[in-house]
């Protein structure tokens, strides 16, 4: 059972995560440019830069000297365990190979759950020199202005961005996919950043998102973002987003989009 449990340490912790997320963008922001490939991981297009990796280890170093009792998920370290009830789930830069690429579109996502559940999130694109922050139940703010998601359109007016997967097999499937949900939509997005995708829902850069074979840490903090305004996120057969399926959009829209995706096995590799 959490210690925390009131909107105001929920604020705190939100408060410590844009925090974070600015400081550890703007060392990212300044290694951006030259940056080299460090290592790879599930495929040889999945790449970590050495920014990667210093993030993160910032991130997990200001988070555990505020609070030594979280614990951490992080994208490049791992877990470590805590006793507070309150976990950290980290992607120091989603978007890496935009990042890589000189491109604008990447963010530092922090989310703070309690028990398993997201509370509180900033995500930082600083190239952009922005921040999104949320808290459950409080809502979704960009720089400080409240947000609050477009009504839903109708399918075949929607724009739609999606994601493919590292590996060669699952993008060769998450295409047939895509070819069957281009002639109902409006048109197709592939920004290469969930982080872009979800909060864009937020803002109204577009109108819904899916994507397969996502990490927690990539929808977690830009989910919180996505549902406080007024965006529906989930994932297959009615549950909630999963590794094999991330499905967000204004609720309206949002089922007509699953019921276009379900029977495509959108959340399968083929
Ligand atoms: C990326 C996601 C993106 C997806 C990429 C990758 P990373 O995260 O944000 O949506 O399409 O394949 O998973 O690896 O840059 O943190």
């Amino acid at each position: 059972m959490s210690t925390i449990q009131s909107p105001h340490d929920r604020g705190k912790l939100r408060d410590l995560a844009v925090a974070v997320a600015a400081e550890a963008g703007e060392l990212a922001a300044k290694g951006q440019e030259g940056i080299t490939v460090l290592d790879t991981k599930s495929s040889p297009t999945d790449v970590v830069t050495e920014m990667d990796q210093a993030t993160e280890e910032l991130i997990r170093d200001r988070l555990l000297a505020a609070r030594p009792d979280d614990a951490v998920l992080g994208e490049e370290g791992g877990g470590i365990e805590g006793t507070s009830g309150v976990r950290w789930v980290v992607d120091p830069i989603d978007g890496t190979v935009n990042y890589l690429y000189g491109s604008p579109d990447w963010g530092v996502a922090i989310a703070a759950e309690i028990d398993g559940e997201v509370v509180a999130a900033a995500v930082g694109v600083p190239a952009r020199g922005q921040m999104f922050e949320a808290v459950l139940g409080e809502g979704a703010r960009l720089d400080g202005r409240s947000l609050r998601a477009p009504d839903a359109v109708s399918l075949d007016q929607a724009l739609v961005s999606t994601g493919f997967g590292y590996s060669a097999d699952r993008r060769v499937h998450q295409a047939r996919v895509l070819t069957e949900v281009i002639g109902h939509v409006r048109d197709i997005r592939r920004v290469g950043a969930a982080s872009i995708d979800l909060t864009g829902l937020a803002v109204g850069r577009s109108n819904a998102y899916y994507e397969r074979g996502l990490n927690l840490w990539d929808w977690a903090a830009p989910g919180l973002v996505a549902t406080e305004a007024g965006v529906r996120l989930g994932g297959p057969d009615g549950g909630p987003p999963t590794g094999d399926l991330v499905i967000a959009a204004r609720p309206g829209l949002y089922e007509r989009l699953d019921a276009l995706l379900a029977p495509l096995g959108a959340d399968t590799d083929g």
